[in-house]
């Protein structure tokens, strides 16, 4: 009995369970939870994730000036660390972000730019999503280079943190990395790894992917730098992780995988990668001792998934 996953591309329309951890209407500790204009424009945003369709254009939305100047001040606070402190795709990637799809601290960037700039880079494709999503559905999109993306931002009053993912952590953290053809397999292998995976083997993926494409370190240059989006999108995290004080560990999927992990403050150790182009090929090998009964490949032609 193997559990339920997408085939084609079109099924990801079914995968939109939420989980209703850090919702502002629900968690008294959300920022927003006690501003009902906040939640308003929260519902409105996410009704728009709700409706959306696979293969739609990306629905716009027209930020306020009090969402921009959150965004300004993201921008402006994150930028200036990124020069010591990303690691070199994030840097280029950024820089091409800025010239060719209007990154900038002045305005929000609109998904559906993002997404085209991404497709001709990568492949990869965004979709909006209304909030955290399960696992098991979150991971399910990557195996069809879908980035399952939020388009709302945080509560203006903490500029520099948000108990969820918002569009700041989005486009600032993900979306210059997947624009990285390595990284760009290496989210899409876990992603297939995933489909039709036991729950057991679900949690060790999240946690495999929460260490790398969330929190995750590489060393370049004899320097070790950040790649994870929760580290590129978390300016007091980022100074922390690499500030020495932490432990470090070699990236081994094994030890990744069972490794537990916070998600209220910062990380007690930090798995450091020799390059993605490694990381991918441990992944793989790591993979291949999940217990499936069949194995996955992607078909980019009919962006179905075959299963052999
Ligand atoms: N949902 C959304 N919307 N964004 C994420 O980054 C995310 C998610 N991460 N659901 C997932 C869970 C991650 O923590 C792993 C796969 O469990
Ligand atoms: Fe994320």
């Amino acid at each position: 009995n193997v559990p339920w996953f997408p085939r084609k591309i079109w099924d990801l329309d079914k995968c939109n369970h939420l989980i209703t951890k850090y919702d502002p209407d629900l968690d008294h500790e959300h920022p927003g939870y006690n501003d009902p204009e906040y939640r308003k424009r929260r519902t409105a945003i996410s009704e728009l994730a709700f409706s959306y369709k696979q293969g739609e254009p990306l629905p716009r939305v027209e930020y306020t000036p009090e969402e921009v100047a959150t965004w300004k001040e993201v921008y402006r606070t994150l930028s200036s660390i990124y020069p010591t402190h990303a690691c070199r795709q994030h840097l280029e990637n950024l820089q091409e972000l800025e010239k060719q799809c209007g990154y900038g601290e002045s305005s929000i960037p609109q998904l559906r730019d993002v997404s085209n700039f991404l497709r001709e880079r990568t492949g990869f494709q965004l979709r909006p999503v209304a909030g955290l999503l399960s696992a098991r559905d979150f991971l399910a999109s990557l195996a069809f280079r879908v980035f399952q993306c939020t388009q709302y931002i945080r509560h203006s009053s903490t500029p520099m943190h948000s108990p969820e993912p918002d569009c700041c952590h989005e486009l600032l953290g993900h979306v210059p990395m997947l624009a990285d053809k390595e990284f760009a397999q290496f989210s899409q292998e876990i992603g297939l790894a995933s489909l039709g995976a036991s729950d057991e083997d679900i949690e060790k993926l999240s946690t495999l992917y929460w260490f790398t494409v969330e929190f995750g370190l590489c060393k370049q240059n004899g320097a070790i730098k950040a790649f994870g989006a929760g580290l590129l999108s978390s300016y007091g995290e980022l100074v922390y992780a690499l500030s020495n004080e932490p432990e470090y560990r070699p990236f081994t999927p094994e030890e990744c995988a069972v490794q537990p992990y916070q998600d209220q403050t910062y990380q007690p150790v930090y798995f450091v990668s020799e390059s993605f182009e490694d990381a991918k090929m441990k992944l793989r090998q790591y993979s291949a001792t999940i217990r499936k009964a069949f194995s996955v490949r992607y078909d980019p032609f009919t962006c179905t998934v075959e299963v052999l």
